[in-house]
């Protein structure tokens, strides 16, 4: 039966789309509508050209719009739409996940498809623990993640993860999961460019977790090599290797999320390579398509694959995958936008940008409520004082003129600004970046 009124609904009444992580009411009431993107810029339906300071929401990383991958999308759509993604297979989706593989470092050579983040880092945590039955270590159920993680927004995301309002509405979450601190500390490591020198120690708070549960119980530890949610936290010099040393000593599994991090967010492919240690699997997303298809992955290390390989040839090895896994649309953009960052040599573009983000970002050092500037990569993070009795205020009020009076986009999350402009960004717009957000800073007391 049709609703009362539906014919008479107008096409453009905002009220029926719950929109994510978003103020609802307050976006309703004055909504900030994109129409285009190109390049470096969302136009507005008006046609205001707002500079998109980060990569929309990390993802792309190749700019907007990016005409081989529109085209690569146009010609995938009209030869095949869609095969299915169990029990068969077509050709493209083969071809990105040995381009995927060549990118990763070690032996990360075997790709699982599926549409995002979040499913990436399911995937990954259900591959570590189906791992560990496989072998015949079956007690090993334990999952750790970090304090101020994120990892997406399925039930297992949540759990590993310590982004607090992400979690206290949702249950009891799944069981058996513990956390490691997060490694930031404003005191040892205020405005510092890169990875801080203050916290490797903080990774051995992983034997005591160990001498807690013992290793036996544990399966996998799940980290961002950078926390970017959170704030953009680079890791602290020397933890990761430490981290990948005590999973080495008790058989335990390292999961590096990889979902900004991965395809030049920090001058590499995989922060796996910047930091020098191979984790046993990779989750990915975002970059992978450049944003334009959504599209997630975990690569896992040939020695986990392998330990799946063993059954009879005929049955299923990993009782797991999504309709739209390796989705034909996706595997054209990915292929599409790894030929874009290799052509234009945007990975090794974003390290020779990441000393032009760090003084640019410094600049805002000094500046009023501003307790800390963190860089790395193409990458910045802006803490600010919270209004007393109001947080989050100052900073969504910053946002909002940002868009409307400073034609920018910016990222907050809470009173943190983040940056993370496509890794085409000009040396010139990211001077203009930081001179709009300085401005703002400085308007919006
Ligand atoms: N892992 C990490 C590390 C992420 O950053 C996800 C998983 C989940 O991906 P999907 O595709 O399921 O959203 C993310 C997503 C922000 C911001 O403001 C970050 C994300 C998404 C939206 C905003 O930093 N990261």
């Amino acid at each position: 039966m049709q609703k009362p009124h539906a014919l008479a609904r107008q096409t453009n009444d905002l009220e029926a789309f719950w929109l994510p992580f978003t103020p609802n009411r307050a976006f309703k009431r004055s909504p900030r509508l994109i129409a285009r993107a190109k390049g470096m810029h969302y136009f507005t339906p008006d046609g205001r050209a707002v500079l998109d300071a980060f990569s929309g929401l990390w993802c792309c990383n190749a700019g907007h719009s990016r005409d081989p991958i529109v085209a690569a999308i146009q010609r995938q759509a009209a030869e095949l739409d869609y095969s299915p993604a169990f029990q068969f297979a077509h050709e493209k989706s083969f071809a990105l996940a040995s381009r995927i593989a060549a990118l990763a470092p070690g032996d990360l050579n075997r790709v699982f498809f599926c549409n995002s983040g979040s499913e990436a880092n399911d995937t990954a945590l259900k591959i570590a623990l189906a791992y560990h039955h496989v072998r015949g270590e079956g007690a090993r159920t334990r999952l750790i993640g970090r304090e101020r993680g994120y990892h997406g927004v399925g039930f297992g995301g949540i759990s590993v993860g310590g982004m607090v309002n992400n979690r206290k509405y949702f249950g009891t979450l799944l069981a058996g999961v513990d956390h490691l601190p997060a490694t930031y500390s404003r005191e040892h490591q205020a405005f510092t460019k890169g990875e801080p020198e203050w916290g490797a120690h903080l990774a051995d708070e992983l034997d005591r977790i160990v001498a807690l549960h013992d290793a036996s119980t544990i399966a996998a530890v799940i980290v961002e090599p950078m926390a970017g949610s959170t704030g953009v936290l680079p890791p602290p010099k020397g933890y990761l290797e430490r981290l990948r040393a005590i999973c080495d000593k008790h058989g335990i599994l390292l999961i590096f999320d990889e979902v900004i991090t991965g395809f030049g967010r920090l001058g590499h492919a995989f922060a796996a390579e910047r930091y020098g240690v191979t984790p046993d699997l990779i989750c990915f997303a975002k970059g992978v398509t450049s944003g334009a298809v959504p599209m997630g992955g975990v690569i896992a290390r040939e020695g986990v694959y392998d330990e799946f390989m063993h059954g009879p040839e005929h049955a299923i090895e990993l009782f797991h995958g999504y309709t739209y896994s390796a989705h034909p649309l996706a595997c054209a953009a990915g292929l599409a936008a790894l030929d874009l960052y290799r052509d234009e040599g945007l990975f090794a573009r974003a390290k020779k940008l990441e000393p032009v983000m760090a003084e640019a970002a410094m600049t805002l050092k000094g500046l009023p409520g501003v307790l800390d500037v963190r860089t790395v990569g193409v990458a910045a993070g802006i803490d600010l004082a919270s209004r007393p009795g109001a947080v989050g205020l100052r900073g969504y009020e910053i946002m909002q003129r940002a868009f409307y009076d400073e034609d920018l986009v910016i990222r907050i999350g809470g009173e943190t600004i983040a940056i993370a402009p496509s890794l085409i960004v000009s040396e010139a717009q990211i001077g203009e970046i930081f001179e709009k957000v300085g401005r703002l800073i400085r308007a919006v007391g």
